[in-house]
């Protein structure tokens, strides 16, 4: 069997995607997603001008080789749009592997160990009032889990909370710019898990993204002073590259710790996994290396008592969504998948055989990782450039978004 074509369909229904197809000789193709927020066009100039023609030819059956063929084969490795590329090109394999099978992908990585995959809806509001109600409103659609996000007074963007309508970081041609301040933020947010759990009670599990903007005595402070609430994770609290500075928040506080969701490799996981600095691990099957990557950064960390918790924003596409909810279904140490609602328009262009019920996916019973392409459909959504936003401080010190 031979690899006969690799093309990059770059989209935007609702919002940008990128997805490689793989089509074979004898018919059978499969699909990946390669978004990166923001840097879409350097993902699908690396696939394009590096990775397609090497594609070609090859066996896709052969879905390891040609993993370490682009991980190992390259000099430059790693690295967010690197490792994008070759997940999009092993999720695509292991469409094809699934389809040539005629199984689910599910199966075809070791069976399902969970009936269905538990997920986490996003709740938001300007203020508590407001995000407590959206709270309400995600338990009685039956999720048993709600990441909240608020608003902080004297802020005017605070990441996670829409001005109007959904919220689409990736929303400006060039970066917009936002003022944070930490202060307000800490002396806030404390208030917000009081009032969710005056409303919903202790059984429903809440969660809460930092979104790197914190030092480590100051996420160790949000971390004790939360622990009242029992969130299930307290997720990014510092930026990542520093790992010793997880240590001082484990010494402080015991509100669990979710990380991981812009690491692209086993090795950006495996200092915070094997000091068990971490309770959850968000790496991606989009943006880890794919199926093959993300399985390895898993086992890890079923070593160290971590779980999984991927990452699951609405620039991931549904391809990722699809793929990711069979890794869910099989994957031992899961712990839960984000699932951030996409667009109506984006799952017309990406139809698929996952579903929802009462707060838990299933990835469907179709052979392949179940979800598809409308090429034509997408045509009609081209590409526009969007940038994700930059933070500064109110004295103007650029900080981190
Ligand atoms: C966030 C993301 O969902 C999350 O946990 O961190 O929304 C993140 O801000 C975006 O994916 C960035 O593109
Ligand atoms: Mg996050």
């Amino acid at each position: 069997m031979k690899i006969v074509d690799a093309k990059v369909i770059l989209c935007s229904p609702g919002r940008n995607f990128v997805t490689l197809k793989i089509m074979t000789d004898e018919g059978v193709y499969g699909i990946g997603d390669a978004t990166l927020n923001g840097r879409e066009k350097a993902v699908v100039a690396y696939l394009e001008d590096y990775v397609c023609p090497s594609l070609i030819g090859k066996d896709p059956q052969q879905i390891e080789d040609i993993w370490q063929f682009f991980y190992r084969g390259v000099y430059w490795r790693r690295g967010p749009v690197t490792m994008t590329a070759i997940a999009a090109v092993d999720v695509a394999l292991w469409d094809i592997k699934a389809k040539l099978a005629d199984m689910p992908l599910y199966q075809l990585l070791g069976g399902r160990s969970r009936d269905g995959v538990m997920v986490y809806a996003h709740a938001n509001g300007k203020e508590i009032s407001e995000t407590v109600h959206e709270v309400q409103q995600m338990v009685a659609q039956g999720y048993k889990a709600v990441r909240v996000q608020c608003g902080v007074p004297g802020l005017d963007h605070v990441y996670g909370v829409a001005k109007q309508g959904r919220y689409e970081p990736a929303s400006s041609d060039l970066p917009a710019e936002h003022v944070w301040s930490t202060e307000k933020y800490l002396n806030h947010v404390p208030k917000l898990f009081q009032a969710v759990r005056d409303a919903v009670g202790e059984d429903i599990h809440i969660l809460h993204d930092v979104h790197h903007r914190l030092t480590p005595i100051e996420a160790a402070r949000l971390g004790k002073e939360i622990e009242p609430y029992h969130l299930f994770w307290m997720e990014d609290p510092v930026p990542a590259e520093n790992q010793e500075g997880f240590k001082l928040i484990r010494q402080h506080t015991t509100t669990p710790i979710a990380v991981g969701e812009i690491f692209n490799s086993i090795h950006d996981c495996r200092e915070l996994i094997q000091n068990q600095l971490i309770d959850y691990i968000r790496a991606t099957v989009v943006h880890a290396g794919g199926i093959t990557h993300l399985r390895r950064i898993a086992d890890l960390a079923s070593l160290y008592h971590v779980k999984t918790g991927s990452h699951g924003a609405t620039d991931l596409s549904p391809v990722c969504m699809g793929a990711a909810l069979h890794f869910d279904t099989w994957v031992p140490n899961f712990g839960i998948q984000e699932h951030m609602a996409h667009e109506e328009i984006t799952d017309e262009v990406f139809p698929h055989a996952y579903s929802f019920k009462d707060g838990f996916f299933t990835p469907g019973e179709v052979p392949g990782h179940g979800v598809d392409i409308d090429e034509k459909l997408a045509a009609k959504y081209p590409y526009q450039r969007k940038c994700l936003p930059v933070n500064r401080l109110q004295d103007g010190t650029l900080w981190h978004w």
